[in-house]
């Protein structure tokens, strides 16, 4: 049998060494913990405007849903997708906020002034260049951004 005593600091050194190595971060109801911070999903531009519901029901037809952004990385992997100052939707609406399937969402990014619920209407979420999000119309037209994975 073999045990070993870790005093105070050295547990504290052991437990930053641990953070700075790996990264843990939600993936659908899962919490991951990983070497890399992992992109699994590959993300779709859609160059063609349409309403959130219409954007929704083409990914799910030819990719797997909207773009359901859980994490700092994928949020990114998104961002490098808009051209330069379009808004695309994204896969996010209100009551209470939710992905596209249902599923709660924890992570968020909010343009300063948003979600303004403008006209007490603005139930789905674009994305801008800046990577910030904000509600607007569901029935207006946007570009958007699709997802698939295997998860
Ligand atoms: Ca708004």
């Amino acid at each position: 049998m073999c045990s070993i005593i870790l005093n105070i600091s050295e547990i504290n050194f052991k437990i930053s060494e641990f953070l700075t190595n790996f990264y843990i971060f939600k993936l659908r109801n899962v919490l991951v913990l990983s070497k890399n911070i992992l992109n699994v999903k590959q993300h779709v531009f859609i160059a063609t405007p349409a309403t959130w519901i219409e954007a929704q029901s083409y990914c799910r037809t030819h990719h797997t849903d909207l773009a359901m952004i859980e994490n700092e990385a994928e949020n990114s992997a998104v961002k490098q997708l808009i051209p330069v100052g379009v808004d695309v939707w994204i896969g996010l609406y209100r009551v209470p906020w939710s992905w596209s399937d249902k599923s709660p969402s924890f992570f968020r990014r909010w343009v300063s002034s948003e979600p303004n619920n403008n006209g007490g209407i603005q139930n789905c979420v674009w994305e801008n260049t800046a990577h910030m999000w904000g509600d607007d119309y569901c029935n207006a037209t946007k570009v958007f951004i699709c997802e698939r994975g295997d998860y």
